[in-house]
């Protein structure tokens, strides 16, 4: 039987309004970009996925623009030819072609995956190995940078029991003021809710080590990324003193940054990107060395869309454990969708399609309406 081939890759960029602006310590997201992926193949049975960062380069080392770029200059070039249904072999061709470009290769896999999932008529968790469960808990960022304005928005989250887990952005103000900020929060919610921060790397050493032990004192159960992902000898300090357990988010920019960050003990929690790991199948590997080493998992999220969103939910259902939820609230941060039917979100959970594939159809005019001219 002659292989099935890829025919075609496409990378559109997309440009959609959020529900208010989302204030992160590096930037404030005053739209999202997304890049998504079309991957034809030579029966007729096309692969989508999704390859976004937030914020141009202010959080990667890969733009919307440069991930197009590179697709449509290198990346593309390497698969169209090669067989569709081996994603092994087309994966370790790029791998080998071309360093780093994790989101890219990121999107590239999950059509891939959507694609073989669509022709074995599979859910992309199914050829992962299988799901052991069918949802995932999901928390809310709030981010709008005003304390009342916050506590509002969990507790409408809480009244329609979407979240009960809010992650608070830092950083970008002064430090007093943040921990202000996030204590009144915590002190509003009580035990109604898990309260954590992510301070995206912007404390230095001396900074983080009084935060986050005030942090730890006022009930905030986790603290993620509080200084720069390159001070390795601050983290394993920070994570043996802090009173909250530490999250790396930054820190990991590959599958081997993770390894090293478990053998050094710079974090107790890592947070899982299929974006900076180069895939759902890339992000499984990360999965298991933080498994083998004892450091517990949540989902992470690029503030993806409803493609880049499933892609990592069909990766995270087949985990084993997921002590601290996910974060894929992406497609609710948007008021607008490209796909026919947005992912379903009910009673604090994500629910993952049991449908070929990732479970989502493109709608092309809406596709259309919205990708960059
Ligand atoms: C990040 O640094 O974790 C994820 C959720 C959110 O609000 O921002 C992102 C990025
Ligand atoms: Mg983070």
């Amino acid at each position: 039987m002659s292989p099935i081939l890829i025919e075609r890759i496409q990378a559109i960029i997309v440009d959609l309004p959020t529900i208010r602006p989302h204030k992160l310590a590096m930037h404030t997201m005053q739209q999202q970009t997304l890049v998504i992926i079309r991957v034809r193949c030579s029966d007729g049975i096309e692969g989508i996925g999704e390859s976004t960062t937030i914020g141009g380069l202010a959080y990667g080392n890969e733009s919307p623009e440069s991930i197009k770029q590179n697709i449509d200059s290198h990346l593309g070039a390497l698969l169209v030819g090669q067989d569709a249904a081996n994603i092994n072999a087309a994966m370790l061709r790029l791998d080998k072609a071309a360093k780093g470009n994790t989101f890219a290769k990121s999107g590239l896999e999950s059509a891939l995956l959507d694609a073989q999932g669509k022709r074995l008529g599979l859910p992309v968790s199914e050829l992962l190995g299988g799901r052991v469960r069918d949802s995932l808990e999901v928390a809310w960022t709030l981010a709008s940078g005003d304390t009342a304005k916050d506590i509002e928005e969990a507790e409408r989250m809480l009244d329609i029991r979407r979240h009960r887990i809010f992650k608070l952005k830092i950083g970008a103000g002064e430090v007093n003021a943040d921990l202000k900020h996030v204590i009144a929060i915590k002190q509003a919610l009580g035990e109604r809710a898990s309260v954590r921060v992510d301070v995206n790397q912007a404390w230095d050493e001396s900074v983080a080590m009084r935060a986050c032990r005030i942090l730890g004192d006022n009930g905030i159960d986790l603290i993620e990324q509080p200084i720069s992902r390159i001070n390795r000898g601050g983290q394993i300090r920070l994570n043996q003193r802090s009173p909250a357990p530490i999250m790396a988010d930054e820190s990991i920019e590959s599958v081997e940054d993770a390894f090293s960050l478990a053998a050094d003990g710079a974090a107790s929690i890592f947070a899982l990107k299929i974006a900076k790991n180069g895939g759902p199948r890339a992000v499984l590997r990360t999965a298991q060395i933080a498994e083998a080493a004892g450091v517990a998992l949540y989902g992470g999220t690029m503030l993806e869309g409803a493609i880049g969103t499933l892609a990592s939910a069909h990766a995270f259902v087949t985990l084993n454990k997921l002590t601290w939820g996910t974060e894929l609230f992406g497609p609710l941060l948007l008021t607008e969708e490209i796909v026919t039917e947005a992912p379903v979100y009910r009673d604090f959970q994500l629910e993952v399609p049991r449908t070929p594939g990732l479970g989502l159809t493109l709608d092309e005019e809406r596709l259309a309406f919205f990708a960059r001219k």
